[in-house]
C-alpha cells in the first residue's frame, strides 16, 4: 500500500472489462491506497476475465451489473450492500456507442445509436447514483470518465461527443442534488489511451503520435495516471471539489 488515503473506505468500480480498461487501473490504485473494492462485470461471459483482477486485489467481490437496465442496477446495489453496508462511492467507467456511429459523418448518426450512446454512457451514471446513494450514508464521492470530444470536435468520435457532453452536465446536476448529503460528483477527462475499445478506432495511433509531439508535456497519458487523479477525487484531499471536470491529458485541453 502506498498511503492510507482511502483506508477504511469502500468503493464500487464499474467498467473493468479487461486488463487495459481504465477501471482496472483505478481498482488497483484504490487497493494500493487502502480502499476496499467491489468489481462489477457486464455479463456472465466477462465474469472470468474480471475474476483475474478480483484475485489481484485479494478476492474483491464481483457483482453482475448491466447499466442498460434499472432492474439490474437496483439488484446490483442490493448485492453491494451485502458486502459493504456503507459505501463511500463508486467509479463509473462505462461507455458504448454502435461502431457504425463512430465513423463517417456525424450528421448520419441514427436515432437509435444516439439514444443508445446516451443511455449507456450518460444516463447510467444517473441510475447508479440514485441507487448507490442509499448506501452512501456518511457521504462520499462519485467519479466518472469523460473525454474532450464532449466540447471539441474530434474526427470519428461523433455520437460519443454529445453523449459525453450529456454526461458532464449530469455530473453538475448530480453534484447539486447530492451535495447536501455530503456526496461529491466529479469527472476525469482523460487523454486518449490505447484500451481495447479505443484501439478499434480508425487512425487511433495517428492521434497518439500527434499528441505526443504537441501536448505541453510532449507525451500521452497512462491509465495509471488517470487512476491516480481518480483516487484524489475519491479521497478527502478533494473534499471541496464537486461538479468538476478534471483534465488528465498532459495539457492538451489548454494548448491544442
Ligand atoms: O470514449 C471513448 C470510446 C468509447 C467507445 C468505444 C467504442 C469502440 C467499439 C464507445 N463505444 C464503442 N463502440 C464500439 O463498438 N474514448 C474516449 C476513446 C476514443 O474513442 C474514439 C476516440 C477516442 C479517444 C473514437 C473516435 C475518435 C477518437
Amino acid at each position: 500500500m502506498m498511503t492510507g488515503l482511502l483506508e477504511g473506505k469502500s468503493f464500487v468500480v464499474t467498467g473493468a472489462a479487461n486488463s487495459r480498461s481504465i477501471a482496472w487501473a483505478v481498482a488497483r490504485a484504490i487497493g494500493r491506497h487502502g480502499g476496499a473494492v467491489v468489481l462489477t462485470y457486464q455479463a456472465e461471459r466477462l465474469r472470468r476475465r474480471v475474476s483475474r483482477l478480483s484475485e489481484e486485489l485479494g478476492g474483491a467481490p464481483m457483482i453482475e451489473l448491466d447499466v442498460g437496465s434499472d432492474e439490474s442496477v437496483r439488484r446490483a446495489i442490493d448485492e453491494v450492500a451485502e458486502h459493504m453496508p456503507v459505501l463511500d462511492g463508486f467509479v463509473h467507467s462505462i461507455a458504448w456507442a454502435p461502431a457504425e456511429d463512430l465513423q463517417g459523418d456525424f450528421v448520419e448518426t441514427s436515432r437509435a445509436g444516439f439514444a443508445q450512446a446516451n443511455d449507456i454512457s450518460s444516463y447510467s451514471l444517473v441510475a447508479m447514483a440514485r441507487e448507490a446513494r442509499r448506501l452512501m450514508t456518511r457521504g462520499g464521492a462519485i467519479v466518472t470518465m469523460t473525454y474532450a470530444g464532449s466540447w471539441r470536435v474530434v474526427p470519428n468520435y461523433n455520437v460519443m461527443g454529445p453523449a459525453k457532453a450529456s454526461l458532464e452536465s449530469a455530473v453538475r446536476y448530480l453534484a447539486a442534488d447530492l451535495g447536501p448529503a455530503g456526496i461529491r460528483v466529479n469527472a476525469v477527462s482523460a487523454g486518449p489511451i490505447a484500451t481495447v475499445a479505443a484501439r478499434t478506432v480508425k487512425d487511433f495511433s495517428g492521434m497518439l503520435d500527434l499528441l505526443e509531439s504537441h501536448t505541453p508535456l510532449r507525451r500521452n497519458v497512462t491509465s495509471d495516471e488517470v487512476a491516480d487523479a481518480t483516487v484524489f477525487l475519491l479521497s478527502d484531499l478533494s473534499r471541496a471539489i464537486t461538479g468538476e471536470v478534471v483534465h488528465v491529458d498532459a495539457g492538451a485541453h489548454a494548448a491544442i
